[in-house]
């Protein structure tokens, strides 16, 4: 829900908060003071700052200060920035789709498990494609987990294999076969080119091909995936920055007595 105790300590504090038309905070409400970095390919000078500015400007942002440049090598200008912005939004119309399940700790959901499932779920992960990044996937899959959250690897009710990175698609959907996979999770941290869209859209094309799409819970995460770009790509769930193996593991659980549930009706 939007606004809630916030809106109300916000208000207390400065009584021209209007949360139908919220823009930036500097150091007085509604300012509007916008810090931005960014580089030009041009060379540093005083003609680079004047671009600079008037590129501010056209974003929307009144009183354009350049703070801080520097050139970068020849022919580049790097620069800090601050300026107003004058455009708002609507706070108290924002809804942002999010993963519903509630979140368990890893000894709730291997209870939850045993109770509800009576065996341990099989989930298989990886960063897929060209993608090299590991961390992302270890931090949700690996026994000594991330920011004091145990990974997958540490759950009773849990078997996970952990495939690595670089892993195609191809690859991918041949290992959840041979391991009986109750959940994919696929991790992605490049975003350059979208080449993520493409490498995600390219899995859930091969698992309907496959007729496999149905029979898997399938998860996708990385610091640029949020739940509802996962379910328009065609995804069951996305988690984003700051997420951990409790919200992925209390999702997959309770999803799959879900499923179980709804085929016994
Ligand atoms: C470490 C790193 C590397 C290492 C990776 C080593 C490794 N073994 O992973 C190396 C040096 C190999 C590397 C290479 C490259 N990198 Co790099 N890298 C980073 C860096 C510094 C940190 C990433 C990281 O580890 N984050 C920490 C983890 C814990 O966070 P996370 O991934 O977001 O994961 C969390 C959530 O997103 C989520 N999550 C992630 N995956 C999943 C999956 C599921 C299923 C779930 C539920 C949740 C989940 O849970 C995690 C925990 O909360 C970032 C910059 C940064 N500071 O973020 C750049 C960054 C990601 N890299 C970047 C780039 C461009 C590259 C290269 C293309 C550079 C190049 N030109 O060669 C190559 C790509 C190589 C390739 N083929 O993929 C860019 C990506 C830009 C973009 N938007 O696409 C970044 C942002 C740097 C930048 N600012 O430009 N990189």
């Amino acid at each position: 829900m939007s606004g809630g105790l916030y809106s109300m300590q916000s208000k207390e504090f400065d009584k021209t908060l209007d949360l139908k038309s919220v823009k930036p905070y500097g150091d007085t409400m509604n300012d509007g003071k916008v810090q931005l970095s960014f580089t030009l390919p041009v060379p540093v000078g005083d003609e680079a700052i004047e671009a600079a500015k008037q590129l501010i400007k056209k974003m929307g942002l009144e009183n354009p200060q350049v703070v801080f440049y520097k050139e970068l090598t020849s022919g580049y200008t790097f620069f800090n920035c601050y300026g107003s912005c004058v455009h708002t939004v609507d706070y108290t119309s924002i809804y942002v789709p999010k993963v519903e399940s509630g979140v368990m700790d890893m000894h709730q959901t291997d209870e939850y498990i045993k109770e509800n499932v009576g065996r341990p779920l099989i989930v298989v992960g990886a960063s897929t494609g060209t993608d090299a990044h590991t961390v992302g996937i270890d931090a949700i899959m690996n026994m000594k987990g991330y920011a004091g959250h145990y990974g997958l690897e540490r759950y009773e009710m849990i078997e996970a294999f952990n495939l690595g990175s670089q892993v195609p698609n191809e690859e991918f959907i041949a290992k959840a076969l041979e391991l009986k996979a109750d959940a994919l999770l696929v991790s992605q941290t490049v975003t350059q080119k979208d080449v993520h869209v493409k490498n995600l859209v390219e899995l859930v094309e091969l698992l309907e091909a496959e007729g496999l799409r149905d029979k898997v819970i399938l998860v996708c995460g990385g610091p640029r995936i949020s739940h509802e770009l996962a379910k328009e790509l065609g995804y069951d769930a996305g988690f984003g920055m700051n997420s951990y193996a409790d919200d992925v593991a209390s999702y997959i659980a309770q999803e799959y007595v879900k499923r179980v549930s709804n085929m016994n009706l």
